[in-house]
Order: structure tokens, then C-alpha cells, then sequence
């Protein structure tokens, strides 16, 4: 990567009035936290199956071996802490934060109103739709149970495939990127929707994008600039030096 695309990158930051910060696995992948479809990495569903596991059919079909893999990741994510990039865009108390993930990281790094689009794996609801939901310790979960309301399952409250994004929270976000100058896209393939859209509505904006990634990815052509590598060792560098 040269030093002249981390200029242009700086340069629409420094100008952009309203930016935007829309996220994805590879944000926590130096924090330790597997992502979902890198192999060398350890994607998760390099090594899993997603409609046996993150779908309410897959919960249906064997519930015990859902509760045990986002048990075990959750498990994971306990010991995990926020990296430089976590810690550079939380700096940035002028940047509005959209987020796939659903580990707590950004939140831990400090920033605030967080929008997390696929819910949060440290929170458990009722598949049931009664409207309980329950904290949970992520490093001593508590294995499959019913719900103390209503008697239906309990489950992490995470959007599963085929599963409606949360309502205000998709709303929100869809504001926000349809009134931004720039849209930092950072880590993710781009290949889940209605989350990927977000670029296309951005864009279709007006918005420069700004893309971090390791490798190119679906939303390459969209691009004003990309950033191939680390994101923690490329946002420090391309944040610090803006102006908030
Ligand atoms: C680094 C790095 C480093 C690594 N630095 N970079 C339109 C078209 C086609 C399909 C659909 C469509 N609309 C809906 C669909 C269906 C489906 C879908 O999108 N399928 C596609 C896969 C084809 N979408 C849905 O089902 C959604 N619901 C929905 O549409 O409801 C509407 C509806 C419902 C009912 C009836 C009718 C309509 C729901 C999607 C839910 C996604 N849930 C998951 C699981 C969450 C729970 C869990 O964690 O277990 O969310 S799937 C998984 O993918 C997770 C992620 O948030 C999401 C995105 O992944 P992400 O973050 O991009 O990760 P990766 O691994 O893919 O990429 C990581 C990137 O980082 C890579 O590019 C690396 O190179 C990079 N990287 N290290 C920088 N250090």
C-alpha cells in the first residue's frame, strides 16, 4: 500500500462533514475472533456449517449444538480485547458506528451508540418472540434453557439467516448512511444483506468509500480508496491524524 492512498483516505476524512464507520469481522480478527469466511484465518464456516448453525432451522433441528458453538465462542470472545483498530475508531467521537459484529469489542474500546446490525452475542432472548432478554457472562454461559417467561427456548439474541435485522437499528443505520459524506468500510466481505446494502445506499449518496480489508473484496468496485491490510496497523495511521 502506498503512502498516497493513506493521504487520499486522509485527506476525505479531513473533509468529509458526516462519516460513517460500517464494520465486519475482520475488525476484530487481531483481537483473536475467528471471522466467517477466511480460511487461512480460521473463518468459522470454513470449519462449520451456517445453515446448520446459525439458522432457526438449525436451532430446531439440533438446539444443543447451537447453544454449544456460540457457547464455545463466547467462551472465546471472553479472553478477547479491543485492538489498535477498535481503539482508533472509538477515538473518533465524531463518527457515527455501524457494526456486523456481534462480539462487545467496539463497545469495550469505548465508543458509544454502537449499531450493531446482527445483534449481540452477549445478550440471550426468547426464540419465542415474548419479548425476554438476559445479560450473559461470556466467559460462564449457561447451557440451553427455557425461557422464564413464557417457556420457549431461549437463544443468543444474534440475527440468524432468513432472520429479520432489528427494525431501529437497521432504520437508524439506513439514515446515517444516506446522509454521509464518507463511509470507512472495514473488514468485511460485503456479502451479506441487507448489512452490504449499506455501501450501495451510501454511494448512491454522494459518499466517497473508503475500504480496509486484507484482500479485495465485494465491495472493491465501489471504492474511492482501498486499503489493503491490517486494519489495525491502517487506521491508527489514516485516524489519528484527522481532525475530529
Ligand atoms: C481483515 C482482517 C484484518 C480479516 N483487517 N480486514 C440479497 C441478495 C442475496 C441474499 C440475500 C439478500 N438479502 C437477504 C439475503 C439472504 C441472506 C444473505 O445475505 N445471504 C448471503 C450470504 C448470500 N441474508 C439474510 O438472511 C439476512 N436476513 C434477511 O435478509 O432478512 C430479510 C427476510 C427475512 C425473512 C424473509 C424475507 C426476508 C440476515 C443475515 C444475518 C447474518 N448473520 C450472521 C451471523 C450472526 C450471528 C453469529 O455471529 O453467529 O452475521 S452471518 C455472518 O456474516 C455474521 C456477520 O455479521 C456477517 C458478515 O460477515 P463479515 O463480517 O463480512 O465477515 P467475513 O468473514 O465474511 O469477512 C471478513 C473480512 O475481513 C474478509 O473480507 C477479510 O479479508 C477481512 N479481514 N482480517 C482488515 N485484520
Amino acid at each position: 500500500m502506498t503512502d498516497g492512498l493513506i493521504e487520499s483516505a486522509r485527506r476525505i476524512l479531513a473533509e468529509a462533514r458526516s462519516i460513517v464507520s460500517f464494520s465486519g469481522a475482520g475488525l476484530s480478527a487481531e483481537s483473536g475472533v475467528a471471522t466467517f469466511r477466511d480460511p487461512e484465518t480460521g473463518g468459522l464456516w470454513s470449519r462449520y456449517d451456517p445453515t446448520q448453525l446459525a439458522s432457526p432451522q438449525g436451532f430446531a433441528a439440533d438446539p444443543d449444538l447451537v447453544i454449544d458453538w456460540y457457547n464455545h465462542r463466547r467462551q472465546s470472545i471472553a479472553t478477547a480485547e479491543p485492538n489498535a483498530a477498535h481503539r482508533a475508531l472509538a477515538a473518533r467521537r465524531d463518527i457515527t458506528h455501524i457494526t456486523q459484529n456481534v462480539d462487545p469489542l467496539l463497545d469495550l474500546a469505548g465508543a458509544e451508540d454502537v449499531l450493531h446490525l446482527h445483534g449481540r452475542i452477549d445478550l440471550d432472548r426468547c426464540h419465542g418472540g415474548c419479548g425476554v432478554s438476559e445479560q450473559i457472562d461470556l466467559a460462564d454461559p449457561p447451557p440451553r434453557r427455557a425461557c422464564p417467561s413464557c417457556d420457549e427456548p431461549m437463544r443468543p439474541a444474534v440475527v440468524w439467516f432468513g432472520e429479520m435485522l432489528p427494525m431501529d437499528v437497521f432504520g437508524e443505520g439506513e439514515r446515517a448512511c444516506s446522509q454521509c459524506d464518507a463511509l470507512l468500510v472495514v473488514g468485511t466481505s460485503a456479502e451479506v444483506y441487507p448489512a452490504a446494502g449499506f455501501i450501495d445506499i451510501a454511494r448512491a449518496a454522494g459518499a466517497s468509500i473508503i475500504i480496509v480489508n486484507t484482500q479485495p473484496s465485494a465491495a472493491s468496485r465501489h471504492a474511492d480508496v482501498e486499503l489493503i491490510g491490517q486494519a489495525g496497523e491502517i487506521l491508527p495511521s489514516v485516524l489519528d491524524s484527522v481532525p475530529a
